[in-house]
């Protein structure tokens, strides 16, 4: 895989830091990806610009992350019909809670795939794009196979030691 195929938007460069899991995995996994700050409040247009373009550029799926009124994966749904997937952010003292609302309660058509709040759910986000990736790309198929059996392990060799 050579093209950028995974975009990585995020509203602040405060959620960096969390994000970041998300490249991380993608980066495990070999998948070609970009990361921008991009807010649906506070840079509109190019939010709309962003989603519009992003077919055109190769984009197969896009993962946006917010925090508070967390309506960056939504804005971005409304204008691109590439598979969103909405990462809720804990950033306010709502423990984002406020931002999974935001993000998972999306009218009928208009579908944001909703992970879980934070650090895990950033690392959701990409395991579901390599997923979805998966399905066009058997070597991709065979490293999430491969990811699952190595996971099953550790558990499995942090349950021996604790015997
Ligand atoms: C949201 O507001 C961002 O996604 C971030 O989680 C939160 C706070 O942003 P900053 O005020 O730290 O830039 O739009």
């Amino acid at each position: 895989m050579a093209n950028t195929v995974v975009s990585i938007v995020m509203g602040s460069d405060s959620d960096m830091e969390t994000m970041k899991g998300a490249a991380d995995l993608l980066k495990e996994f070999g998948v070609p990806h970009e990361v921008s700050i991009i807010s649906a409040h506070r840079t509109p247009d190019a939010a709309q610009r962003f989603a519009r373009d992003a077919r055109g550029r190769g984009i197969k799926v896009i993962i946006a992350g917010a925090g508070y009124a967390a309506h960056l994966a939504g804005a971005i749904a409304a204008n691109t019909t590439l598979p969103v997937i909405g990462v809720p952010l804990d950033a306010s003292s709502l423990s984002g809670l406020d931002s999974l609302l935001s993000t998972v309660q999306m009218p009928s058509g208009i579908p944001v795939a909703t992970v879980t709040i934070g650090k895990a759910g950033a690392k959701n986000a990409a395991m579901l794009a390599v997923e979805i990736l998966a399905l066009s790309d058997d070597s991709l198929a065979k490293k999430l196979e491969d990811y699952r059996v190595e996971m099953t392990k550790k558990i499995e060799e942090k349950n021996r030691k604790l015997k």
